[in-house]
């Protein structure tokens, strides 16, 4: 019997507040824009998240008086607090300039809750909310998932640990990705949290390594079957 897979593309919070220029900007986020529209023609389908946060959301250092890279403890979990970022309706939260925007299919939504944070595309940081990713990617038959976008070290990296551990044969393409780096090695961390859990790093597809013949070799996914 062959097993088909069904490959999606997550695209991560690619929008101007993480951009050079915007509130919480990651050095070289415009760079994946180009890489990002190469791979988009390669899988079946393309979804994107969006950082989406109200003006009032509690992980904003403002709306503490305190200030950005500040620990606070927010419903029993520590949280960093940011610069106030993608503000719902703001150019802020707009996609990165020169995006391909045609072919995603649905946009998710994140941070909507004022009173929690979501560095997932798939859940809030309590896992509380979920924000219909899985589901709509279930209701696809996606098999495998390929994350890109910003920013590496969070919302790339927990989008990737919630995909595998969901059963989803994931892959992040890191080329496709730009991190924060708060602390330096932060990205390498994150790198070597994700290879822990399963999940296929890929350093370099400007090539297209996801067009169906080439993906081979990849790992079995670390959860269940989706
Ligand atoms: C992100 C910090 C705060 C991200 C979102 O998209 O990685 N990071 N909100
Ligand atoms: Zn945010």
């Amino acid at each position: 019997m062959t097993m088909t897979m069904t490959m999606a593309l997550i695209l991560v919070d690619v929008q101007n507040d993480f951009c050079p220029g915007g509130s919480l900007p990651v050095a070289g986020g415009f760079d994946i824009v180009p890489v990002i529209n190469r791979l988009q023609p390669l899988v079946e389908l393309v979804v994107a998240t969006k950082d989406w946060h109200p003006k009032d959301h509690s992980s904003f250092a403002a709306n503490h008086g305190k200030q950005p890279g500040e620990i606070i403890e927010l419903n029993g979990q520590q949280q960093i607090l940011w610069p106030a970022h993608c503000v719902q309706g703001t150019p802020g939260a707009d996609y990165a300039p020169g995006l391909d925007t045609k072919r995603i299919a649905k946009v998710f939504l994140k941070g909507v809750d004022r009173k929690i944070d979501s560095y997932s595309g798939f859940f809030d940081n309590a896992r509380g909310r979920a924000t219909g990713l899985a589901e709509y990617l279930k209701e696809q038959k996606v098999t495998d998932v390929s994350v890109v976008g910003l920013a590496t070290d969070y919302c790339v990296k927990w989008t990737a640990l919630d995909a595998a551990q969901l059963g989803f044969g994931t892959t992040v393409i890191l080329n496709a990705c730009r991190g924060v780096n708060l602390k330096p090695g932060d990205v390498d961390r994150a790198v070597e949290e994700m290879t822990a859990a399963g999940i296929r790093l890929v350093e370099n597809a400007e090539l297209p390594c996801l067009r169906p013949a080439d993906r081979q070799g990849r790992q079995a996914p670390a959860g269940g079957e989706p």
